[in-house]
């Protein structure tokens, strides 16, 4: 089949019609509004036309019942035809649940839009999607309705997707602030579907309070191992918390697992300003998990609504999910990047739990952390000042308005526009014809060109004639990233190291503040990282001689053997936390003579990187294979690069060699912290 493109936009105006028809200050927060704002806010983006419209459809009974009890399935028919008062009634038989005529039809409409954007990514009618639902689904258990969802519909998505498409591993991540206990229990016994969610547990304080939703319910029998917990124990988590989690937690076990299709119980309750989470997380932080959970499955990912009830932080997110799904480059995320005491502490603790079912994590020395926490968790303190309810609204609605006038600012100050071309290269030997079609060849510049623009930065780096010769390509790329023309390029250089050299003055010179260079293979010419505005990271075979290293200039050996990629531990351990803790404003990803890892671990370097200095990236490639050459100016393009089965998990030695690496660095790059034993400050 040929590779898929493009991303479904699911969204159907009747889904609007469920609603609740009488005062419940617990239910009143899921309004119609949801849907239509953030269908708003993609026109007002102009996302919803880049999109791939695909219509919902009722989900039959029949696909409900793959999840649901046939007494839940008539219960809910039954509300079709009651009136009020009958409605209050079925409602209140449930834990934060409301009825309206129109819900039982609505909640179809959810299941069945959630199966028509499987469907469309399972065909491969495109890449990925996002459905735009009401009800949500997460909290539905088979024989109930429970937090604001009446049917399940990502477990039932997962069940058809099982069945229909004989799928044998599924992921569903579910970032929504609330724990997806209905899910949870669906698959609880299923080794076929790894379920990941972090939530607000304040120490089982905050709803639904079940002892079920911490770290240490892994699963039962053979689905132990395959359900992860990642309970928040303090509010006002952020940007930094969640990528850790990303990083320390759900992506290795996730590339372990290797799913094959990613379905995202997407609740944007855990953003910024949400009356629910009270978390800290700004929408661009969406962009970028979205972006990381693409590298997966071939990129088959399906993203479906569940919670999320400050509406201008809702529809932003929604926006920047898109954003990512798309493809676009996606802004640099904001915020001290440093994840807090008590999430590295929970981080830790799923670590440990999750020990002996995952063999990335078996060589790890974890242990459980037993309420280290800076303050232990007193019974809540009663109010001594008791404010009455309406007084509590008006608070929280001034509280919501000035996040959302923050939002209106932040989203104008991080958005920038797109450069016209994406991919860019020169006539070279690598000819473009050999390279994917979205690749655009731009012209290099000639010897006098590059003597004028350039000759301060390579008198003494550039000894060959050859290499000048390479520099016009490079430079003709260089300048149009610096000049917002392009996005990211490619160029091919005999000695890359010069080259890289070269780059990496060039850039500092004309404005870039900080520029991470991962250098893979032998560098003959270390560049100066004095001043910090570049920082190295060179992957190599030889261990290099200890004295040079420093903060920035890490040296990392790794080999690889032929077929056995393992290095996706250290891209994801290490090169990510190290490079998201930098936030750096240009990449320069080369690979020069002898490198040690294959074209699947450079790939997914490339895949990876990409969302970060708003993608831009510039490859200096001296290798002359051209199966790299094409994989590199693939990942640089967009599209999915498979890597299906490739990863293997890393022997006790590369373990050990990635700790002593985060034990010596996690004080300078703080994104690298995932344990408190060896004594991290609080902060
Ligand atoms: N004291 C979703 O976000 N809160 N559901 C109940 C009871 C219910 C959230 C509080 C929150 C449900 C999909
Ligand atoms: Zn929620």
């Amino acid at each position: 089949m040929a590779m898929a493109s493009g991303t479904a936009l699911i969204y159907d105006e009747e889904m609007t019609s469920h609603k609740l028809l009488w005062d419940d200050p617990i239910c009143d927060i899921e309004v119609p509004e949801r849907l239509s704002a953030s269908y708003e806010q993609l026109q007002f983006y102009h996302l919803v036309e880049r999109c791939v419209h695909v219509p919902a459809r009722e989900g039959t009974e029949e696909e409900i019942l793959l999840v649901h009890s046939s007494e839940h399935l008539e219960i809910a028919k039954s509300t079709q035809t009651m009136d009020e008062e009958e409605l209050k009634r079925v409602s209140g038989n449930y834990d934060a649940f409301f009825f309206h005529p129109n819900t039982y039809r609505c909640a179809r409409l959810a299941v069945g839009a959630t199966l028509q954007l499987v469907d469309s990514v399972m065909l491969g009618k495109v890449c990925n999607g996002m459905a735009l639902v009401r009800p949500p689904g997460h909290h539905s258990q088979r024989n109930a309705a429970n937090g604001f969802c009446l049917f399940n519909n990502v477990a039932i998505a997962a069940e058809y997707a099982k069945l229909k498409y004989s799928l044998q591993r599924i992921l569903i991540v579910d970032w929504d602030v609330h724990h997806g206990q209905g899910t949870q229990y669906i698959f609880e016994e299923d080794p076929s579907v790894l379920y990941f969610s972090w939530h607000r547990y304040e120490h089982q304080e905050f709803w639904p309070s079940l002892k079920e939703s911490d770290y240490d319910a892994v699963g039962l029998g053979k689905g132990k191992g395959y359900n992860i917990n990642l309970p928040w124990n303090k509010v006002g988590m952020g940007n930094s918390d969640y990528l850790a989690a990303f990083f320390h937690v759900l992506l290795p076990m996730a590339f372990e697992f290797d799913p094959e299709l990613v379905l995202v119980s997407s609740g944007y309750d855990s953003g910024i300003g949400d009356p629910e989470g009270q978390m800290n997380a700004t929408p661009e932080v969406f962009a970028h998990l979205t972006h990381l959970l693409m590298q997966l499955a071939n990129g088959k990912l399906c993203v479906i609504l569940e919670g999320g009830y400050h509406l201008k932080s809702l529809s932003e997110s929604v926006c920047m999910t898109v954003k990512a799904l798309l493809r676009d480059p996606i802004p640099q995320v904001t915020g001290e990047m440093a994840p807090s005491l008590s999430a590295i502490e929970s981080i830790q603790n799923v670590r440990a739990a999750h020990k002996p079912y995952w063999k990335w994590l078996m060589y790890e020395d974890t242990s459980f952390l037993h309420n280290l926490s800076t303050e232990s968790h007193l019974p809540k303190k009663t109010n001594t000042n008791p404010s009455t309810d309406h007084e509590d609204k008006i608070t929280n609605n001034n509280e919501a308005a000035k996040i959302e006038r923050f939002l209106e600012l932040h989203m104008r100050n991080i958005l920038f526009p797109v450069p016209p071309i994406r991919t860019a290269t020169t006539q070279s030997k690598a000819s473009a014809y050999l390279l994917p079609a979205p690749v655009c060849v731009v012209k290099e510049m000639d010897k006098n060109e590059v003597e004028a623009l350039a000759s301060d930065f390579y008198a003494d780096l550039v000894k060959e004639d050859k290499t000048l010769h390479s520099l016009g390509s490079m430079l003709a790329i260089l300048d149009k990233i610096l000049k917002k023309e392009v996005c990211n390029g490619i160029t091919d250089s005999p000695t890359a190291s010069a080259s890289v050299g070269v780059a990496l003055r060039y850039s500092v010179h004309f404005g870039f503040q900080r520029v991470l260079c991962v250098f893979v293979g032998d560098m003959q010419i270390v560049p100066n990282t004095q001043d910090g505005k570049v920082l190295v990271i060179n992957i190599c075979e030889k261990e290099q001689s200890g004295t040079m290293s420093s903060k920035h200039f890490i040296s990392l050996n790794w080999k690889e053997d032929a077929d056995r990629s393992d290095f996706f531990s250290a891209v994801l351990g290490f090169i990510l936390p190290v490079a998201y803790s930098y936030q750096p404003d240009l990449i320069v990803i080369a690979v020069g003579p002898n490198r040690s890892i294959g074209i699947s671990g450079i790939s997914l370097l490339f895949g990876l990187l990409q969302g970060l200095a708003e993608s831009r990236i510039l490859a200096v490639i001296e290798d002359t294979d051209l199966n790299l050459i094409q994989n590199v100016a693939k990942a640089l393009a967009g599209a999915s690069v498979s890597h299906s089965g490739a990863y293997v998990p890393p022997t006790q030695e590369k373990v050990h060699k990635i700790k002593i690496l985060k034990d010596r660095l996690q004080q300078d790059w703080k994104m690298l912290q995932c344990s408190v034993k060896d004594g991290i400050s609080s902060n």
